[in-house]
């Protein structure tokens, strides 16, 4: 997803504050937000879902040791075998901790999940804060295996937690205007050390329509390989659309903004030429500087990777998903 214009790898580990310095801190930002929510947590306490501290180093030989994966988690296929778990959670790009695909794994710590809120509103006839305990707690968490793919070409086999975003959508009762649904990722530099770097108009904004969200297969996530999702992947709540390009499966969310208007989102304003608001996977349309038509499958093994596969239309999701978009022009709305 790099820009043109933006530096290989804008955070230093020098330039990162000192872990003893910022533990310091964030007990005291901890101690300072815990005394807002207080008297929701208390209410909410017999309903919460027993999440677990999420450190950005989860060690991935204790997360194998307790999900052995070929066990619990069917692969979608021969051909599509499931991603790792090392390697899900340390290739990723997550530019609030760096651009490189490794400094979210590694930076990725500093980020505070618990407690977290998430502002639903807009056009909702019941629009609200919402304690994340409060927000999951009618919902019931599924595995999905998804494919994803990185509009830079790699793609990987993931098996989620999660609910279908409709079910939440509808408990917030959507108005007849709304068209649109808008995402936005937590924005705070403290947290969140990339955001020091102009790399994007924080805070990272997404969007679908309606019709898009309402889709049995765009899920909110929670989880991966039965772990809560490491800091990396967008804990502690992040959007997965798998027929469309990996960067609008936004994470961290603290805000779902029912619209009137489709939402202006980050990497469309960045390079509005290279990304457009749709970004269904479609290897007929190229990306400006490179082709989409292949792509390099991780954790396939060595030769998997080296040689690259056939980019499915809609990333293979295309009997579910093609029917939305019936009649569009599909190489204008890209
Ligand atoms: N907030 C936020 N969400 C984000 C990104 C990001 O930089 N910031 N990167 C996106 C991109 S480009 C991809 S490919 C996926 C990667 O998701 P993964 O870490 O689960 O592999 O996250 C997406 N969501
Ligand atoms: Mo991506």
């Amino acid at each position: 997803m790099l820009l043109r214009t933006s530096p290989e790898h804008p955070i230093r580990s020098s330039e990162i504050t000192p872990e003893a310095v910022y533990l310091n801190r964030r007990h005291f930002i901890g101690a300072a937000a815990g005394a807002a929510t207080l008297a929701t947590a208390a209410f909410l306490a017999p309903r919460i879902l027993g999440r677990g501290s999420n450190g950005g180093n989860q060690s991935s030989a204790a997360a194998g040791a307790i999900l052995p994966q070929d066990r619990r988690f069917k692969a979608l296929g021969p051909d599509d075998p499931l991603t790792p778990y090392d390697k899900v959670t340390t290739y990723n790009n997550f530019y609030e901790f760096g651009t490189g695909k490794e400094d979210p794994s590694q930076n990725a710590g500093t980020l505070k999940t618990d407690p977290w809120s998430v502002q639903v509103d807009g056009e909702a006839g019941k629009p609200g804060r919402y304690a994340l305990e409060d927000l999951l707690s009618p919902h019931k968490l599924e595995d999905r295996v998804y494919r994803l793919r990185c509009v830079e070409g790699w793609s990987m086999v993931i098996p989620w937690q999660g609910f279908p975003l409709r079910d939440l959508l509808r408990r917030v009762e959507p108005t007849s205007a709304a068209r649109y649904v808008e995402f936005t990722t937590l924005h705070d530099v403290k947290q969140m050390p990339g955001q020091r770097f102009r790399v994007l108009d924080w805070p990272y904004v997404e969007g679908l329509r309606l019709d898009e969200a309402m889709h049995p297969l765009t899920i909110l996530a929670t989880g991966l390989y039965g772990r809560d999702l490491p800091n990396q992947n967008g804990a502690p709540l992040r959007l997965v659309v798998p027929w469309k390009y990996g960067f609008k499966s936004i994470k961290s969310i603290v805000r779902i903004r029912l619209t009137r208007d489709e939402p202006r989102t980050s990497w469309n304003l960045a390079a509005p030429q290279e990304y457009g608001f749709y970004a269904n996977v479609n290897p007929q349309v190229d990306h400006p500087r490179w082709s989409q038509a292949t792509e390099r499958r991780l954790g396939g093994g060595l030769l998997a990777e080296i040689r690259r596969r056939p980019t499915l239309p809609f990333n293979g999701y295309a009997r579910e998903v093609e029917s939305l978009y019936s009649g569009m022009d599909l190489g204008r709305y890209y």
